[in-house]
């Protein structure tokens, strides 16, 4: 059968399929991630109000694509005590935010228990804040640190109230791509089983995938399946989001960047492979807010939220530091021609704000 035959009738694709895809062009691979998009949620985007909170930028590792770590090229290292940590938290709680977004480079001077305890301060004081905490690659970290289990680290953090993984860490799969970029860092097999114990408790988690550096498309259809694989296994991923490379203050030589085209392909096939994973975040932090909005309409239903503060990618370039103000969100998306709709970590839908929604508007003259 050929490929378009099988997305007509929405038959699962191999990996030869699934590469084949990049060869459709634009808009056909458009037209497919749109229908199963609107299928699923119409003209909803998704979107959180939260706040992105990097404790420590002293790293053990050193990946080389990675702007925010205190090194050579970044020469501020810091980390923040428990009452910086709550301070902010609590600025966020006030200014609206329903989740906070922890993530942290592997620094040894904060200990698990350091971890523990802030976890713990932060839901005593907060107990319905949702707290996304730890990648797997921190996990790993602290499990290889204390000589734990990866069960055991998990068993700590979810005592401490953590509710949900972020996805990062996953980079590339592939062995050989991963040694060059992210030597040391958790490995491919240990990411996968860290989110499979993660969901074993009932838990969910989000999956990414770095992509515009040195891959291939080969790379990233090999990373969606072990992804899809592991979904049809547990179901614990609530949504996959494609991290487009920032190119500055890194080690990472990159001849040949991608283009817009080949960036809104990634996120249609991402819509088309991942039949099993909900959602497809738009991160607006690495795609820009202006292609995260068309990239609406090739697959992808959520934007992630208004961050506040964001560390990681503005280190590498993007123009994120600030986050985005609530406002402002409602009104890019209203006018992009979707319903903004506010949800939390899970998904359940918060307020809907179909008031400007293009479609229904009348023209007053
Ligand atoms: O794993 C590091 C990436 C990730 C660069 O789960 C870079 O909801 C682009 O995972 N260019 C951390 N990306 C961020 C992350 C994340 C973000 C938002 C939401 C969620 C979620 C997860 O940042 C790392 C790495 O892949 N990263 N350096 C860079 N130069």
């Amino acid at each position: 059968m050929d490929i378009e035959r099988k997305l007509k009738s929405k038959i699962r694709l191999n990996f030869e399929e699934a590469l084949e895809l990049y060869n459709l062009d634009l808009f056909t691979l458009a037209k497919y991630a749109n229908d199963i998009r609107e299928e699923l949620y119409g003209k909803k985007a998704f979107f959180n109000i939260n706040r992105h909170i990097n404790p420590t930028n002293i790293c053990k590792d050193v990946c080389k694509f990675c702007a925010f770590s205190a090194n050579r090229k970044n020469p501020n290292p810091y980390t923040m005590s428990h009452e910086e940590i709550l301070d902010e938290v609590e600025k966020a709680v006030l200014s609206g935010a329903k989740e906070v977004h922890i993530v942290s480079a592997h620094n040894p001077e904060c200990g698990l228990d350091w971890y523990i305890d802030v976890f713990k301060k932060i839901k005593k004081s907060y107990p319905t804040l949702h707290v996304k905490a730890l990648t797997a690659a921190e996990i790993n970290f602290l499990a290889k640190e204390y000589n734990l289990s990866f069960e055991d680290v998990i068993d700590k953090i979810l005592d401490a109230g953590v509710d949900s993984l972020p996805g990062g860490g996953a980079e590339i799969f592939d062995e050989k791509i991963r040694e060059y970029i992210c030597k040391g860092k958790v490995s491919s097999k240990d990411w996968l089983k860290i989110h499979e114990l993660w969901h074993k408790k009932c838990k969910y988690s989000n999956s990414t995938m770095l992509f515009g550096h040195i891959e291939s498309r080969a790379n990233r259809i090999d990373h969606m399946l072990r992804l899809r694989d592991l979904q049809d296994k547990t179901g614990g991923f609530n949504a996959f989001i494609p991290l487009v490379y920032q190119r500055e203050n890194n080690y990472l030589r990159v001849e040949n960047f991608l283009s817009s085209v080949e960036i809104l392909k990634t996120y249609a096939i991402s819509r088309l492979v991942l039949d099993n994973i909900p959602h497809i975040k738009a991160y607006w932090v690495t795609s820009t807010i202006n292609l995260a909005l068309i990239a609406l309409e090739f697959g992808a239903d959520d934007l992630d939220g208004t961050i506040q503060k964001e560390s990681i990618q503005s280190a590498a370039g993007a123009k994120s530091a600030n986050g985005m103000q609530f406002g402002e969100f409602l009104e890019l998306i209203s006018t992009s021609g979707f319903i903004p709709v506010q949800r939390d970590s899970l998904y359940n839908e918060i307020s809907t704000y179909d008031d400007n929604h293009r479609d229904d508007r009348k023209v007053v003259l």
